[in-house]
């Protein structure tokens, strides 16, 4: 179980995003991801924008939404990254991705919720292989070259900047040359980069910049991060699913090792884990592992009291136990938290107590 501190474990994180998330947890003291699985847009987008100060991560099944919009820019997608922008959190569709790597390839980037293009994080049920795996990272690098070129196509047909942006794309601006307008990616609206191009100047601490589809236009600049946190990098990332947390799952050590050993290899794509317990166990392993199946007693009741599953397979852990114990990074709670009375309040306890769970490891001894 490391001792180590987020922050710490920030300076020293191989994946960009890893580094982002750890910061983000450091300022706003919270190791806590909300799962949530409403069944309306509606709902989760109030869910997110209520509960939002207090998590780190916001974790999606966006099939289980009846009503999800698809659209690119105006969609549930969209909105969700806009709301993670404010409040400061990741988005992370739990898609469990699990078939050979030409269709997870399709399903994490085309199709209908076009996952990749909202969602930072996602993860992997790795049964098919490690082949999964590779096949994702190929479609997350192959992507995030596309939004390369498309942010500098976008600057550089954009208005000219004003102030300076921060930023290790900038060097290489000048290197680049509109691309023409044939070329079937859409560079038509000039207006709106012109418009994005202008905010990206003024956005000096950013590194990076945001999803084209996901655009900031002069209404969205009041919801600037009151965090005084940079965006997050436009790298995705991915979580591999190594162990389950319900009752009599398949997962035992050796698929649990191969999965480890698949993070091994996509340093620049795998964040982490889904897991019950931290696999980080070479010295040079800065994983992220989160853990599902969370719940606290009633406040009313014994902190130490054992919490019942739901009856479907679901098993329970106390932050404590999840966090101290198990030495994981993040817990997971879906029904802890949606299915009481006051979300809010309910999270910002369940915040603390992780957070609590995690002062007390890296403090003992
Ligand atoms: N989840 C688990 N266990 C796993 C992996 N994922 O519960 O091993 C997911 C579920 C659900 C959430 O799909 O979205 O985490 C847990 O919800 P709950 O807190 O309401 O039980």
């Amino acid at each position: 179980v490391t001792k180590a501190s987020y922050s710490d474990r920030a300076t020293d994180a191989a994946h960009p995003l890893s580094a982002y998330l750890l910061r983000l947890m450091t300022l706003k003291k919270s190791n806590l991801c909300l799962s949530a699985d409403v069944s309306t847009t509606n709902q989760l987008l109030y869910l997110a924008n209520a509960v939002g100060p207090s998590i780190v991560v916001l974790k999606t099944h966006y099939d289980l939404i009846s009503n999800w919009d698809y659209n690119p820019t105006t969609g549930t997608g969209a909105r969700l990254a806009r709301l993670a922008r404010r409040h400061g959190f990741l988005v992370f569709e739990d898609r469990k991705f699990g078939d050979i790597g030409n269709t997870v390839q399709l399903q994490y980037t085309e199709g209908t919720a076009k996952i990749i293009e909202w969602s930072h994080i996602t993860n992997v049920n790795m049964v098919p292989g490690k082949a999964a795996v590779d096949a994702l990272a190929e479609a997350a690098m192959k992507w995030r070259e596309r939004k390369r070129y498309q942010v500098k196509t976008d600057i550089s047909v954009g208005t000219p900047r004003s102030g300076s942006v921060n930023s290790d794309d900038e060097e290489e601006d000048d290197t680049v040359t509109p691309m023409p307008e044939t070329n079937g990616l859409d560079v038509g609206q000039s207006s709106n980069y012109g418009r994005k191009a202008s905010i990206v100047s003024i956005t000096t601490v950013s590194q990076h910049f945001e999803p084209i589809n996901s655009p900031r236009l002069s209404e969205d600049l009041e919801e600037e991060s009151f965090l005084g946190i940079e965006e997050a990098p436009m790298e995705r990332g991915l979580l591999i699913l190594a162990q389950m947390s319900s009752k009599g799952n398949f997962m035992n050590r050796e698929y649990t090792d191969a999965c480890v050993e698949s993070a091994r290899e996509h340093k620049d794509f795998v964040m982490g884990f889904v897991a019950q317990e931290s696999l980080n166990t070479q010295s040079d392993d800065q994983f992220i592992n989160m853990t599902p199946g969370c719940q606290l007693p009633p406040e009313q009741e014994d902190e130490d009291a054992e919490i019942q599953g739901d009856g479907k397979g679901q098993q329970y852990n106390t932050p404590q136990k999840i966090i101290g114990l198990k030495g994981n990074d993040i817990v997971i709670v879906g029904r802890g938290i949606i299915k009481s009375e006051d979300p809010v309040r309910e999270a910002e306890r369940y915040r603390k107590k992780a957070w609590e769970a995690y002062e007390e490891r890296i403090a003992s001894s």
